[in-house]
């Protein structure tokens, strides 16, 4: 774990999977007709959320995860572009279950209260606006990766829109403190 100021900041935080480099350059080529309606995640904020804490102290996260073993996890996005509800076009995703229910487990005393639905992994890549249209919802795409590491990510919204901070990173797959 690195990155944490020492200061007690109360921040919006999330903790999330970043896909790999080739893998955002895939979803970066998908088509993104600009249109009415239609708010498109810039490439560099494309992740797989596990869980949104909300206003929470980063600290605290640490805390929680610091010192468990995450279990490893191979991410499958595909087959294709969809809707998660009416209004956010996303690519499925499977293969977190495990992990995002350890992470769930294991911040339920942090920030907001859980979300009471149960978890269905995905990517998003656009949100709609008074059911607009989406040109890409139904676009093959196909990608699997291993995930090395979940992060937990601060939100800050800015006059160019919202941009992610990486305050630090978890390695799954082995107990912190061991080679
Ligand atoms: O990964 P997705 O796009 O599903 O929608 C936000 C995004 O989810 C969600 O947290 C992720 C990182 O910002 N989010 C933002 N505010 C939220 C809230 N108040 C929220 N999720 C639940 N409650």
């Amino acid at each position: 774990m690195s990155g944490f100021g020492k200061d007690g900041r109360v921040t919006r935080l999330f903790l999330a999977v970043w896909p790999p480099p080739e893998i955002v350059e895939r979803l970066a080529a998908l088509p993104r007709t600009e249109q009415a309606g239609v708010r498109w995640v810039p490439p560099e904020n494309l992740h797989l959320t596990l869980r949104f804490l909300g206003q929470a102290d980063p600290e605290d996260v640490d805390a929680s995860l610091g010192h468990l073993e995450l279990p490893t996890a191979e991410v499958t996005l595909g087959p294709a572009v969809s809707r998660l509800g009416r209004s956010v076009v996303v690519i499925p995703a499977t293969g977190l279950d495990e992990l995002a229910a350890v992470v769930r487990d294991a911040t339920a005393m942090i920030g907001q209260p859980l979300d009471p639905r149960p978890f269905a992994g995905h990517l998003t890549l656009a949100r709609l606006k008074h059911r607009a249209a989406c040109g890409v919802a139904g676009a093959p795409f196909r990608a699997t990766f291993p995930v090395t590491s979940i992060a937990l990510v601060e939100s800050t919204q800015t006059g160019r829109g919202v941009e992610y901070t990486t305050l630090g990173r978890y390695v799954v797959g082995r107990v912190p403190g061991t080679p």
